[in-house]
């Protein structure tokens, strides 16, 4: 199949998660927006202690920084993030590029982003915002009417509620948890569910098996069937869910005979800091893109709303940049839809991915001296039958040389970002 990844992990006699139609639409998308949004938003990254003294961290301030739960509170009982677009949002994303959007329903910290009747640790009963407002109800509303498909990430892991640390009251958790689970499910129709902090490292006995991960994925799956959950179910992220979920990383291949979606913050954290300044190009960004969708994963870069649920303007920056390249180039057929290539060894000078008709998108980003050509090295037989460049319409001549093929574009980089030659492809059967 198109997009498919040969190699080990990929011969799977039932439900291949490569070509199974569930997963269909998400591995076509390629391309999505994580959100970290909650409490911890309103201290925007930065604790003052008692002492004066100023501690930094960003979703795990409450851990980090050592933040009594009761002053946690108190922060979180001033969250008032009416400032938030959901539409905004959803047409960041869009203009983009991306296809889907995760956001965090429930962090480590507990607190719930959607007006759950399990606690009342969330946005609508533990806060200065306005009651009548649910932001995954604005979301989704949103996101229907653009055409986009919206998930939810939900920590396992829950700083706040007593019952999860202890193994004798565990249960309750479970059972609370399993309750918001449904809510959210019945409430938002989401397309996946993103579990998180299945790695436990706050109770010392920790109960959560491979089977509570099971027992959750089909607990979830029998609320809506169709619905795609990544990996992080079973314990210590074994092989679970539909999806493998590398962190800041593009892996070189499938992960554990599974499709993948890296997931990565676009400056040092996930949630809102407001001292963190150090946000990566958009070229990187492009970069990640093309490299995911040529190893046959998803990209999943991260914004992190402030306390007045703004996004920041140098993430809305680098979104758009990549959206103007994608619409530059093809509305993004090197991406959207493509996969490994399978056909030509990955260079160094760039990525290589196939499309959903079988060309090869050859992407430029690092370009060799002047004069030098871009070299292919073939992994198997095939012809080159007519080059492009996307965008510019440059012609590129085309030679067999050595192991593969060498192509000289009429001119040069015609993005720095990236440049892409579309070749069409013949392969003998
Ligand atoms: O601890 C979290 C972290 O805050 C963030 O949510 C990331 C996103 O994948 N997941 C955990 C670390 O693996």
């Amino acid at each position: 199949a198109q997009g498919a990844v040969s190699g080990p992990g990929t011969d799977h006699a039932v439900d291949d998660p490569f070509t199974a139609e569930r997963t269909s639409w998400w591995r076509q998308d390629r391309f999505g927006m994580f959100i970290h949004f909650g409490a911890y938003s309103q201290l925007e990254g930065e604790y003052t202690r008692p002492d004066g003294s100023v501690c930094r961290d960003a979703e795990w301030i409450m851990r980090e920084c050592a933040v009594p739960k009761e002053e946690y509170e108190k922060q979180a009982a001033r969250f008032d993030p009416s400032a938030f677009d959901a539409e905004a949002v959803v047409r960041a994303a869009k203009d983009a590029g991306q296809r889907y959007i995760v956001i965090t329903s429930k962090h480590h910290d507990g607190y719930a982003m959607w007006p759950t009747k399990v606690n009342s640790w969330n946005l609508r009963d533990h806060s200065a915002f306005d009651e009548h407002r649910d932001i995954m109800r604005e979301l989704k509303t949103a996101a229907d009417k653009a055409g986009i498909k919206l998930g939810f990430y939900y920590s396992i892991w829950d700083w706040h509620d007593p019952d999860f640390a202890d193994p004798d009251t565990f249960p309750r958790y479970k059972k609370r948890m399993y309750a918001q689970l449904k809510e959210l499910v019945d409430e938002y129709d989401p397309a996946l569910l993103w579990f998180d902090g299945e790695w436990d490292a706050d109770n010392p006995v920790n109960r959560w098996s491979a089977r509570d991960g099971a027992e959750l994925e089909s607990y979830v799956k029998s609320l809506k069937p169709g619905l795609l959950v990544n990996n992080r179910v079973g314990k210590r992220r074994v092989v679970d869910g539909d999806f493998g979920t590398p962190e800041q990383e593009i892996p070189d291949g499938p992960v554990d005979g599974q499709p993948w979606e890296s997931c990565m913050t676009l400056n040092g954290h996930w949630g809102y800091a407001r001292y963190d300044h150090d946000w990566k190009p958009a070229a990187e960004l492009v970069r990640n893109l093309l490299a995911s969708a040529g190893r046959s994963g998803n990209y999943l870069p991260n914004i992190g709303p402030d306390s007045k649920g703004r996004v920041p303007a140098e993430s809305l920056r680098r979104l758009r940049d990549v959206g103007s390249w994608m619409r530059a180039h093809g509305q993004g057929r090197a991406v959207r839809g493509a996969g490994y290539s399978g056909l030509v060894e990955s260079p160094g000078w760039g990525e290589v991915t196939r499309g959903r008709r079988g060309q090869l998108y050859a992407a430029v980003t690092d370009w060799p001296e002047e004069g030098k050509p871009l070299h292919l090295k073939a992994r198997t037989d095939f012809e080159i039958t007519g080059a492009r460049v996307l965008g510019s319409g440059q012609k590129v001549a085309v030679s067999r040389s050595g192991d593969g093929f060498d192509l000289m574009p009429s001119g040069g980089p015609v993005d720095e970002k990236a440049t892409v030659v579309e070749l069409r492809v013949s392969v003998p059967r």
